[in-house]
């Protein structure tokens, strides 16, 4: 499907690679004073979280060299990482990930530059090896940072001090996730992932309006469908765009939502013309997950069928059910289909039916009918619970200590998006200030990809060493600051 428009569709992603803005910048401090011996640590403060490569100026004091520097350097996007090792590592992802390397340097004097590029606010060099005959000086260092955001066209923010701390953090976290591409995390995964996408777009469009750039990456999905016509859930650019092997029921839907929402924040009908096909298709395709009976959507024990949230037990189905009508009223808005706004009515009568709780006000999900959080939130968001039910389901979550909670900063925006929906403005922005602020109150330059704030160590990989601190997903605030939807009379829903 679609085979014939692909190359194209590529040629207009690569065709949008974005310039990216370069700047020099020096640690602000823990320059050492004097020349390094063998096994000798500095720790250097950037002042800020960077995205880029780093070069070290370096020679020698006492006696001409007559060994390799040997020296290992950690990068670490905030404090705590300075202090985790990898011994005895058994999460399930790459330990590669961790950002560090070791080099050694044969001749002095040298100016030796990393080639990998790294995400950082602090960098830890131990001086492994010298000799006795003579000391490492540090001349100078210095990294290349680079962002596809143009810091020069931000207003500031006016308001609420605390406010303006945690937009300034999520901004921090947009800008250096915007790359070539909308990054999910410049330390990791570094790759295109929907969800991701569809909440950078948003904070996008009313902050560093690199419109260009979401542009790119719909094309990027657009190039990557598979023969079928399905968007995967995340791509590679190098050492070609490629799309992942990973198809997630929501992700390939909320190409949708994400291209609605480009043409709502840019006018750009052209794009949305052409696009809105395999949009459409994606809602086609979701049609063998259903039952044609009960109108409901089959469950599946496939790990990660469908994303929600990073939390394992979650029961998917009922979300699934709730983000394919969100999907598809997305659709709707750009245009009409008598069939589908149908389907949609269907649908959401069957999820009501089955699986609304009356005594308890609440969805639940799955054969063992679970309750979560995330049930209640896309719920409201897909207009399922509707007028005071809405509000009474977030409501009936809060005060049930078995609903199973949230887990990362993705599912905490749908929340309080949620909250916006049902009029809860004033608790939306405390649960920005509660949640976002406590990441704030630890002095992070930027966003994480995971927070409980009852558990620091909470990893979906198996341990945090791996987890990203800088993450696309978690930049909303931003939105949620500057758009307006914190405001009592602002409309209080969108695609
Ligand atoms: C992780 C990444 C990414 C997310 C997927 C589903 O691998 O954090 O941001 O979208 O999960």
């Amino acid at each position: 499907m679609f085979e014939e428009k692909k190359a194209e569709w590529l040629h207009i992603a690569e065709s949008l690679k974005p310039t990216l803005h370069r700047e020099t910048v020096r640690p602000i401090s823990g320059m050492p004073d004097h020349a390094l011996a063998e096994n000798d640590q500095i720790v250097l403060d950037f002042g800020n979280h960077f995205v880029g490569r780093l070069t070290l100026k370096l020679s020698s004091q006492g006696s001409h060299p007559d060994a390799p520097v040997w020296l290992a350097v950690k990068f670490c996007e905030n404090a705590r990482e300075l202090n985790e090792t990898l011994d005895g590592y058994t999460g399930w992802i790459s330990k590669g990930w961790v950002q560090q390397e070791q080099a050694h340097i044969d001749v002095l004097p040298a100016v030796f530059h990393f080639s990998r590029r790294y995400a950082f606010r602090f960098v830890k060099i131990d001086v492994l090896a010298l000799s006795l005959r003579y000391r490492l000086v540090i001349e100078d260092v210095f990294a290349e940072v680079t962002t596809a955001a143009d810091d020069s066209v931000l207003c500031p923010l006016k308001g609420d001090a605390r406010d303006i701390i945690i937009d300034r953090i999520a901004l921090r976290t947009l800008r250096n996730c915007m790359q070539d591409f909308f990054e999910d995390g410049p330390k990791r995964d570094r790759r295109l992932w929907m969800g991701d996408l569809r909440l950078q777009a948003l904070t996008n469009s009313v902050t560093y309006r690199n419109d260009a750039l979401v542009r790119r990456c719909l094309y990027l999905f657009a190039a990557t469908a598979d023969r079928e016509g399905r968007i995967a859930a995340c791509l590679f650019t190098e050492p070609r765009v490629e799309a992942d092997d990973t198809y997630m029921f929501d992700y390939s839907l909320f190409f949708i939502p994400t291209l609605l929402q480009y043409a709502q924040a840019t006018g750009d009908r052209t794009t949305m013309d052409d696009l809105l096909p395999l949009a459409l298709h994606q809602l086609a395709l979701a049609e063998a997950q259903f039952d044609p009976e009960t109108q409901l959507i089959r469950d599946s024990d496939r790990l990660g069928w469908c994303f929600v949230d990073w939390a394992l037990p979650l029961n998917k189905q009922f979300c699934a059910q709730a983000i394919w009508i969100y999907c598809a009223r997305a659709a709707l808005q750009m245009k009409t289909d008598p069939l589908l706004e149908e389907k949609v009515l269907l649908r959401r009568e069957a999820a009501r039916k089955h699986w609304y709780d009356r005594e308890r006000r609440l969805f639940v999900s799955g054969a063992e009918r679970q309750i979560s959080w995330a049930s209640q939130v896309w719920a409201v968001l897909a207009g399922i619970a509707e007028g005071a039910d809405a509000a009474a389901c977030l409501d009936a979550a809060a005060a049930c200590p078995d609903a199973l909670p949230m887990v990362t900063p993705y599912m905490m925006h749908h929340y309080a998006e949620a909250l916006c929906c049902v009029n809860r403005k004033t608790q939306a922005r405390q649960v920005i200030r509660d949640y976002w602020g406590a990441m704030a109150d630890q002095g992070t330059d930027t966003y994480w990809e995971l927070f409980n704030p009852a558990d620091p160590d909470e990893s979906p990989y198996g341990s945090p060493v791996v987890n990203s601190f800088c993450h696309a997903w978690s930049c909303t605030p931003a939105w949620f600051l500057r758009s307006g939807i914190l405001e009592e009379n602002a409309q209080n829903t969108r695609a």
